[in-house]
């Protein structure tokens, strides 16, 4: 084998590595898709949350995006998460939270009381 054949060997097993990788990467993303971690968005925007209830997996994050025009909300948990979940008051911008446990959480908008949202947490 000259050093010209060897070479050419060695790129296409680099390639067939390079493929069985990136197969491997997006049957990969499926199940952790699944799992916890996941990152739900609730648009806080024409006085509302969108969508206003969101039914996630213990270790989901919720992310509130703020884009009402310049009208400023926030998100204030009620019962046991409150003062916990707690945003400032936002014109723009977004605000997260990971919820770890399961349970039915509700919150509202402090400058507007008929603003409110569910999290329902559940395996
Ligand atoms: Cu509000």
């Amino acid at each position: 084998m000259t050093t010209r054949t060897r070479l050419a060997g060695a790129a296409l097993a680099t390639g067939l590595m390079l493929a069985a990788l990136l197969t491997g990467c997006s049957t990969g993303t499926d199940p952790a898709a699944s799992a916890a971690g996941n990152v739900v968005t609730i648009t806080v925007k024409d006085m509302s949350y969108q969508p206003a209830e969101v039914t996630i997996h213990p270790g989901d994050t919720v992310e509130w995006v703020f884009d009402d025009g310049g009208m400023p909300h926030d998100v204030s948990g009620e019962g046991e998460l409150e003062g916990v979940l707690q945003s400032e008051l936002l014109t723009e911008g977004e605000y997260t939270y990971t919820f770890d446990e399961t349970g039915t959480y509700t919150y509202s908008c402090t400058p507007h009381p008929m603003m409110v949202g569910t999290v329902i947490v559940e395996e």
